[in-house]
């Protein structure tokens, strides 16, 4: 049987790496969308990489951005995918803000490039797209949990670019007979989950200060309430939404819900340090109550967090809550990493990292943490 072709947008990216992984695992032959940079931007997938001299590579790179058609279509042509998974996004709900033209352009009109493309190419009975849509579509709660049939009320320029890909993902498939599907995905964490992100944040701030890398960090909404996963639970049903013998929406998340302050209790708790809030809202702050690992000596009453108000959102989303249900009984899908998992994953992703960093500040080089 042929090998079946997938192209992966934003590859690069957390989602992007972990699917080419899976995908390359069932046999895919697997070709990217990378963006040109002045730095190597492919860490996430250098261990995928095969030098453009091998013959006959299952994995393959190409330049491309989601604001340039004519590549988008070219590729297409050129790549003739039986599945597309369309992940490249500014994916930062808070830069948003600061960019929200941009933010339309690659994230919501990108996605009719992609829709487009294949359409003009004359795959549409050909090409399976999946869409990466987001739970940030329901921004304002409207009702608990968030399911396909939950109505939208997006509260940044990401989430309403956003909403523009859903729908017009839905309308390629009514209009066109596409197979083309919205994965609703809740946030979905790893260990190379982007440094910015709040979780991702957390485990390396938490792990600098446990190695004395760092003495304290700042966040900013300590109430909002996530329903975080795994990501590679997520890739998997990504892969799944395809394989479905029909085109639908999918919700896929874990069906619980924490707030930010308790996942910063639970990645200090991976380091044996027990926490105590003080204060409210812009004056909250965190101390070290406990200190039961003798291999981080951090000091009892020590002030580890503050909130720094530049991180609020002028418009927030404050709870999210998903409910699988359908993607549990339909496809089958099940999740195996629960949060006290995915914590445990990333904290021990960010030990050893920061244990380089400790052993290069030793050595006497430079170091650098960014809080943004
Ligand atoms: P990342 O931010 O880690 O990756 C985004 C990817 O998109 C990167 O490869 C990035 O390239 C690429 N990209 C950004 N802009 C462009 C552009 N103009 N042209 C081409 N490529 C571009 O996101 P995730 O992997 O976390 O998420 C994947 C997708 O799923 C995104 O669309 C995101 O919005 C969506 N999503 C994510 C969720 C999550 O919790 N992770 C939840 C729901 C939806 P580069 O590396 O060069 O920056
Ligand atoms: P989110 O993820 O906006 O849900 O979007 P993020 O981790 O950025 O924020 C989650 C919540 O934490 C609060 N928060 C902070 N967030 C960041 N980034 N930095 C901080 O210092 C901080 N302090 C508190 C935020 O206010 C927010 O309430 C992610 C992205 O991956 C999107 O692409 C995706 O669509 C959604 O998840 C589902």
């Amino acid at each position: 049987m042929k090998n079946k072709v997938a192209f992966i947008t934003g590859v690069t990216g957390q989602d992007g790496a972990y699917l080419s992984e899976l995908l390359l695992k069932k046999g895919y032959i697997v070709h990217g969308l990378k963006r040109r940079s002045s730095l190597f931007n492919t860490d996430r997938i250098d261990h995928l990489y095969q030098d453009p001299h091998i013959e006959n590579r299952n994995y393959v790179l190409h330049y491309g951005d989601m604001t340039d058609s004519t590549n988008l279509i070219r590729l297409i042509q050129e790549i003739q995918p039986d599945e597309i998974y369309n992940l490249a996004a500014m994916s930062h709900v808070q830069v948003s803000f600061e960019v929200p033209e941009y933010t339309a352009n690659a994230d919501g009109i990108g996605t009719l490039r992609i829709l487009d493309a294949v359409r003009l190419l004359g795959l549409e009975k050909k090409t399976r797209i999946y869409q990466a849509s987001t739970s940030e579509l329901y921004g304002k709660v409207q009702e608990v949990p968030q399911s396909e049939t939950t109505p939208f009320y997006p509260r940044s320029p990401y989430a309403v670019a956003k909403m523009y890909a859903y729908w017009i993902t839905v309308n390629y498939r009514e209009a066109y007979g596409m197979y083309a599907c919205n994965g609703i995905l809740f946030n979905h964490e790893s260990p190379i989950r982007g440094e910015t992100f709040v979780t991702r944040k957390i485990t390396r701030a938490v792990s600098r200060i446990a190695l004395g890398l760092q003495d304290k960090f700042y966040l900013g909404n300590l109430d909002a309430q996530r329903d975080w996963g795994h990501a590679k639970d997520y890739v998997r049903m990504m892969w799944m939404i395809l394989q479905a013998e029909e085109a639908e929406d999918w919700v896929i998340a874990t069906g619980k819900t924490t707030p930010v302050r308790d996942f910063v209790r639970m990645a200090f708790s991976e380091v044996g340090v027990e926490l105590e809030f003080k204060g409210k809202g812009v004056d909250e702050k965190a101390y070290v109550a406990k200190c039961n690992n003798p291999e981080y000596q951090l000091e009892i009453g020590k002030e580890v967090l503050s909130v720094d108000p530049k991180y609020f959102r002028p418009t927030e989303v404050e709870l999210l809550i998903g409910d699988p249900t359908k993607a549990k009984t339909k496809l089958g899908w099940e999740a195996k990493y629960d949060l006290p998992a995915l914590v445990k994953d990333m904290m021990q992703g960010d030990i050893k990292l920061m244990k380089k960093d400790q052993y290069l500040k030793d050595g006497g080089f430079t170091t650098y943490n960014y809080f943004e």
